[in-house]
């Protein structure tokens, strides 16, 4: 009852037991799986499980494993031996997943479970994913979240194989990268004095070391790490440290107290497009990956429009008002990344070739940028925003108002032809807590996860397996509630 669906699964005879004495060999470039291996059991299970050469736990990277893609894997248990071979690091750690999920629920919990036997199915697995993006964002910017909790974070979409985490890292409310030659960025910019109206201090940002060690921590699990910085709106604790980046000079602002949209955006002048690229140069250095993402979203335009630098910049650009300025703004900083060999992904188009979209409202905007060439990454609102209440039942946690998402919404995700994927998003103006966080996401995380896994879903098998994973969310102290559908499905 494997949760996303594996491509084929087979039951074999017999079963595997790990022991006391079970070793894991781990041929070259398989140390980092076996690692996760080790460490993921050890709390519940107290098995040393040490790397040695005759060890009956095979962990193998296979370059000649073709036909599984980038992700994935294949896994047998005998009573002999369990063998996880792919071709890659990420489908070796996938794989590991999976023999997590092979095993007792209670190997998954965090403290030592006595007279548990430790027990494998015999199996022949071949798995890989539908899909080769299966995101959520994390908002840190409306409440930033300390290291260790993204770190769990990370490990819960680990065991659900979804393999980005799209880190939203600046808003209006608050600024959580540090850059250096920009100190006032997380003195000023990483505080507000309330949170709309509650009287309560907030604050936090990472060090350099703990979003390095974050990348790190992800990539041993398969999951990359996309980094978002906000422009040209959403950028109000940018301001608030710099307000010369901004509009109206002279003018001072402090970091944002209430949720919603500033009009308070990044000028269209040189002094903020350098800034965005030297904020862009240090993303780039902290975070390896392919995608960088550069928002764009909900961008008023009211200062511009009495901007005379921002009329000026209209003019000398040819445009065609000031609400092109977003778009040109956009671009700047898109050409910048693409200079530097990554790629840019945005809410709304930027109108460069090889930029990623990543449309929010519907699909309508989806298959406009695949029409004309784009990758596209799913987020449309209704099926995907986390921070929506999955019921309106009583038990239900608080979340933002207006919108019921059920995991049936998530799991029914449109996803036009030739897309890359879809994500999810955890938007946290209403979520105080890691907790409160949680309790969110699944069990609609597990809903996406196996939407954009399985080569066929469907809703009731994954509810008929949802039934054993939700033992493992609570071994895991994942606060979770029931799966949701509305009354009409
Ligand atoms: C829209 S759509 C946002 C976020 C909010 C969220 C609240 C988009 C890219 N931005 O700034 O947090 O709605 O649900």
């Amino acid at each position: 009852m494997i949760v996303p669906r594996p491509t084929r699964l087979v039951r074999r005879r017999g079963r595997f037991t790990l022991s006391p004495d079970t070793a894991v060999r781990a041929g070259p470039g398989a140390e980092g799986a076996a690692r996760l291996l080790r460490a993921s059991l050890r709390p519940a299970t107290g098995l040393p499980l040490p790397v040695h050469e005759d060890g009956r736990v095979v962990i193998a990277l296979d370059e000649r494993l073709v036909g599984l893609g980038d992700e994935g894997y294949a896994l047998s248990v005998t009573e002999h031996a369990v063998v996880l071979r792919a071709a890659t690091r990420q489908g070796l750690a996938h794989g590991v997943q999976t023999i997590r999920q092979l095993l007792p629920v209670e190997a998954l919990g965090s403290r030592p479970a006595p007279n548990v036997e430790w027990a494998l199915p015999g199996v022949d697995i071949r798995d890989a994913p539908r899909l080769p993006w299966r995101g959520v964002l994390l908002d840190v910017a409306r409440r930033f979240q300390p290291v260790a909790a993204l770190r769990r974070f990370v490990d819960l979409m680990a065991l659900h194989k979804l393999n980005v985490l799209h880190l939203h890292l600046t808003d209006d409310q608050g600024w959580r990268l540090p850059v250096p030659g920009w100190p006032r960025l997380t003195e000023v910019g990483a505080w507000r004095a309330e949170s709309d109206g509650d009287g309560v201090p907030h604050g936090g940002c990472y060090t350099r070391a703990e979003l390095a060690g974050l990348v790190a921590h992800a990539a041993e699990r398969g999951v990359r790490v996309v980094p978002e910085v906000e422009m040209p709106g959403h950028a109000r604790a940018a301001l608030a440290a710099y307000p010369h980046l901004g509009n109206v000079p002279g003018r001072e602002l402090p970091v944002w107290t209430r949720w919603g949209v500033s009009e308070a955006v990044f000028g269209v002048h040189d002094a903020a497009l350098e800034f965005c690229r030297d904020v862009l140069d240090e993303v780039l250095e902290v975070f390896p990956g392919p995608h960088v993402h550069i928002g764009g979203d909900e961008c008023p335009t009211t200062e511009w429009e009495t901007s005379p630098t921002a009329l000026a910049r209209v003019a000398r650009e040819g445009l065609a008002g000031p609400h092109e300025l977003r778009g040109w703004f956009l671009r700047q900083v898109a050409e910048h990344l693409v200079s530097r060999g990554r790629t840019p992904v945005s809410w709304e188009p930027v109108g460069r070739p090889g930029a990623v979209l990543m449309p929010w409202r519907d699909a309508a905007d989806a298959h406009a940028a695949l029409d004309g060439g784009h990758d596209v990454v799913m987020a449309p609102h209704r099926s995907t925003y986390l921070d929506y209440p999955q019921s309106a039942g009583p038990d239900e946690p608080a979340g933002q108002p207006g919108l019921v998402v059920t995991a049936h919404d998530v799991y029914h995700v449109p996803l036009p032809a030739g897309v890359l994927g879809a994500q999810c998003a955890l938007w946290t103006e209403y979520v105080p807590t890691a907790r409160h966080l949680e309790r969110l996401a699944f069990p609609r995380l597990a809903a996406l996860s196996d939407a954009l896994w399985a080569k066929r879903p469907s809703w009731t098998d994954f509810t008929d397996r949802m039934r054993g994973h939700a033992d493992r969310l609570t071994a895991l102290s994942v606060p979770h509630g029931p799966l949701t559908t509305r009354e009409e499905d």
